[in-house]
């Protein structure tokens, strides 16, 4: 790490808290007033329709068979809002604070998770094929709506970020890899941020509430590493295309 890109929101703590643990909530990284018109733009992008070769829709379908809009990538070049977001102070800043050099967008998500929609395996991120494009990568996830157990928060296992890749590539994480996980589920208000590592081992539950629970994902790789998005968006059209774009023949699994 370089000390000469030590600025950004981050307090010497909260470094070292990130360093120790492989994440750190950032209460109030976004104000209130400033998290109105954040909600808006993702109410946006959520009334878009699917259309092939743009962003990327990707839909849940739920035990009662209702088919659920589960999340959305690859939105940045669509909405000047959002692109102007990833690349501020909060967001790519704070990111190069925590690379100790700047930070450059690798992938961009919302999470809706939906009344009854689904949770996700403990996993780590660099399971799903991340290290073909950089060593490590951050994400920040922006917290819209409140998240709470009965709605599925992010839960996250502290301290086993520098143990590199704990399974196998595109399988969860499970007790045969490691046993002695310890989750922290994160609860959080509007405008809350998290910021992990994409060794952090996380999962999450299902939402059991009566309202959605979005979260964006905003996730950055060391400047020194490349620009990768062109090419990671390419390759997952490819292997995971979004629904509008699949093959009727094909099946398509997700796996982490
Ligand atoms: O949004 C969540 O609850 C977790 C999502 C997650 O870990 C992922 O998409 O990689
Ligand atoms: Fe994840």
């Amino acid at each position: 790490m370089s000390d000469e890109y030590v600025s950004g929101p981050l307090t010497d703590e909260q470094i070292k808290f990130f360093r120790e643990q492989g994440y750190v909530v950032v209460p109030g990284l976004f104000s209130k007033s400033e998290i109105k018109p954040i909600t808006q733009w993702v109410e946006e992008v959520e009334a878009w329709p699917e259309t092939a070769g743009k962003w990327m829709m990707y839909f849940e379908q739920t035990e009662d068979k209702q088919r659920l809009l589960n999340r959305i990538e690859n939105m940045l070049p669509y909405h000047e809002q959002f692109n102007a977001l990833a690349a501020g102070e909060k967001m790519q800043g704070t990111c190069g604070q925590l690379f100790g050099e700047p930070a450059t967008l690798f992938k961009d998500k919302i999470n809706f998770k939906k009344p009854g929609g689904g949770g996700f395996e403990s996993h780590q991120d660099v399971q799903a094929g991340w290290a073909k494009y950089a060593d490590l990568h951050i994400t920040v996830l922006i917290t819209i709506d409140k998240t709470t157990i009965e709605n599925g928060c992010l839960e996250m296992a502290g301290g086993f970020h520098n143990r590199g890749l704990l399974g196998d590539e595109w399988t969860p994480l499970d007790d045969a890899n490691i046993a002695e996980l310890e989750y922290e589920k994160i609860e959080a208000e509007p405008g809350d941020a998290v910021f992990f590592d994409s060794y952090a081992p996380h999962r999450s539950e299902p939402n059991r509430s009566t309202s959605p629970r979005r979260v964006l994902y905003y996730t950055y790789n060391a400047a020194s590493a490349g620009d990768h998005i062109a090419q990671y968006y390419a390759d997952k059209r490819l292997s995971y295309p979004p629904d509008i774009e699949r093959d009727d023949d094909k099946e398509y699994v997700y796996r982490v």
